[in-house]
């Protein structure tokens, strides 16, 4: 990971979700990801319902992952659904970065210190809760520790949209009362706006063993 660069490049507002990808295809053309760059993007590029609406699909059971952008394989960019009183389960994030922004209602992240070696018997342990609002954006990879995100609203729907580098496709789910860890495989509800089909399509809400 690195965290400067001489000369750094000025980037502009994103106006569209277009112009974010582009921005965001230049900058992960380098193997050397600057996370306050990438955040300040992020933050800049203000949410309009017409630059997601076409990707946001919502399941009445649980939150969904809709496929926006696959960043020239440097990373996923990914727009979550999450229903009224919807949330995953405690989860790491492979070794990735992990950027969150919300584009619509208000997210509740609970952050947790990782599991003990004596992990499968204790309780785990929470070490930060933060309320995310519109435009924000949060960042976590698995040094921070590992997280549970949700939509606390029973009366409201939130948006977000999240970019992962680079893109993994499994990661860890823990159970809150023994932090006892199991592998779980990441699923698109929908990739590019059309609904995907096929083996593990449908369960798109990857975090939530304990539901499955
Ligand atoms: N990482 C979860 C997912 O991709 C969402 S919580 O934000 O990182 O389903
Ligand atoms: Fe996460």
């Amino acid at each position: 990971m690195c965290d400067s660069r001489v000369g750094k490049p000025y980037f502009k507002e994103p106006s569209c979700m277009e112009e974010l990808i582009e921005t965001l295809n230049t900058l992960f053309e380098s193997d050397c990801v600057n996370v306050e760059e990438v955040q300040s993007v992020m933050e800049n590029f203000k949410s309009k319902e017409s630059d997601w609406r076409r990707f946001a699909k919502f399941d009445p059971n649980r939150y969904t992952r809709n496929l926006v952008d696959e960043g020239n394989g440097k990373y996923n960019l990914i727009l979550l659904c999450w229903g009224e009183g919807q949330g995953s389960g405690i989860h790491s994030h492979s070794d990735a970065h992990c950027f969150l922004k919300v584009m619509d209602g208000t997210l509740r992240e609970t952050l947790y210190e990782w599991p003990s070696k004596s992990e499968g018997r204790t309780k785990m342990k929470v070490k930060k809760i933060a309320d995310c609002e519109m435009d924000q954006v949060a960042y976590i990879n698995d040094s921070y520790g590992v997280h549970r995100v949700e939509n606390t609203s029973n009366v409201e729907t939130a948006v977000s949209l999240h970019l992962y580098s680079p893109p993994f496709e499994s990661c860890d789910c823990f159970d809150e009362r023994t932090g006892k860890k199991q592998s779980v495989k990441i699923t698109f509800w929908s990739k590019f706006g059309e609904r995907t089909y096929g083996v593990g399509a449908c369960k798109s809400a990857v975090y939530q063993p304990e539901n499955n």
